[in-house]
């Protein structure tokens, strides 16, 4: 596929409700837009940075920057093949994942586009609706985290996640398991205690949770291997896994039971199908994990989803969970069974708003 012309668009979109987590709280949610037109086609990407490095160390500003100075201009005017190809043409770049992997889904979607193929059929997918949950922030109140469940599961989400932090967790997961004993629960601690200070989570093996999300630092891999031998409960990594080699230290080192694959997070779609692969090897479930998307970034999620791998539900949420105005014309709803319905069109089988994107964008960079 010749990139013939791109064009980058910082966004912040208003989030329906606030969202926060064990490095902070947000209002909005940023992101970069991909735009890559290839003679009469168009393919769009979305790079999952947001404006502080909490998550991860890449944010708007760095995005912008290695897409800008460093990334496209090994690619404008270039004939990127795949996948591969373009894993190759930008290896020299150290890191900086969520950046790479938005082109990559903007090729995926060209790719698509051109065949007449879904990015399902593309990866290999084999659901046509995949299992998801959502992801609930830290509330004020232990009473409004109970509330906020009530409201989810009303709508019909049958998996919930809570994210904890020093202080606010086991307490916060023994009210919400009370009210419902029975529902799929989860904690996700974003990295925010130590081997030293894990100790106090033990009390969430009588729970009966799904998986503990990245209790430990992001770069601790040894460490989860040590806190996982003092729980039952599976430990899921999320942010120690930025690579397949990565996964494959932790399966080797026996630091979790479970992947959250984002494909941003390990540098592109190609990137989490081989973790996938690996860990359908391995015999470890993986689940796709969610970083607030927009419709386009959904829409690449929902297909990694449904690989045969992804046996547990996803951080995937309907449109309205997040957004009242979204970047596409597509609005994902949940169904009645807690699931969504995987894309069919060509590529990401969406179709962006343009006037939407404008509007939320606070820039734009051509390169051609
Ligand atoms: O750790 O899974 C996470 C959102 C932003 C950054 C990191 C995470 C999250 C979520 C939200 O938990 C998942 C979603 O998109 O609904
Ligand atoms: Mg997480």
């Amino acid at each position: 596929m010749k990139f013939d012309r791109v064009t980058i668009y910082p966004l912040k979109m208003p989030l329906v409700s606030h969202f926060e987590t064990s490095f902070g709280r947000i209002y909005d949610r940023e992101c970069v837009l991909v735009k890559i037109e290839s003679d009469d086609l168009v393919g769009w990407g979305e790079c999952a940075a947001d404006r502080d490095p909490g998550y991860s160390y890449e944010t708007t500003g760095t995005v912008m920057h290695i897409l800008k100075d460093f990334a496209l201009p090994l690619l404008v005017g270039q004939d990127v093949v795949d996948a591969a190809d373009f894993q190759r043409r930008i290896s020299a770049i150290r890191g900086h994942h969520l950046a790479k992997a938005g082109i990559e889904m903007a090729l995926w979607d060209l790719l698509g586009k051109r065949d007449g193929k879904s990015l399902k059929e593309m990866l290999g997918g084999v659901r046509d609706s995949v299992d998801v949950g959502v992801s609930i922030g830290l509330q004020d109140t232990t009473a409004d985290l109970v509330k906020a469940v009530d409201g989810y599961v009303a709508k019909g989400y049958w998996r919930i996640k809570i994210k904890i932090k020093p202080g606010r967790d086991i307490s916060e997961a023994e009210a919400v398991r009370k009210a419902y004993p029975v529902i799929k629960l989860q904690v996700d601690a974003n990295s925010a205690y130590s081997l030293e200070t894990a100790h106090v989570l033990r009390p969430l093996d009588d729970l009966n949770l799904l998986l503990i999300e990245q209790p430990l630092f992001e770069d601790d891999i040894w460490d989860h291997r040590l806190f996982q031998k003092q729980l039952r409960t599976p430990i899921c990594l999320d942010e120690s896994v930025i690579s397949p080699r990565h996964a494959r230290y932790a399966i080797e080192m026996e630091a979790c039971r479970i992947i959250n694959i984002k494909p941003g997070r390990v540098g592109g779609l190609s990137q989490g199908l081989e973790i996938h692969d690996l860990c359908q090897k391995a015999g470890l479930a993986v689940w796709c994990g969610g970083m607030l998307e927009t419709g386009i970034g959904r829409a690449s999620n929902l297909a990694m989803a449904s690989l045969p791998g992804f046996t547990l539900p996803g951080d995937i949420s309907a449109s309205d969970r997040y957004y009242t105005r979204d970047v596409t014309l597509e609005r994902f709803t949940l169904n009645a069974d807690s699931t969504i319905t995987v894309p069919t069109g060509p590529g990401l089988g969406v179709t962006v708003d343009e006037a939407a994107v404008k509007d939320f964008a606070f820039g734009e960079v051509v390169l051609k």
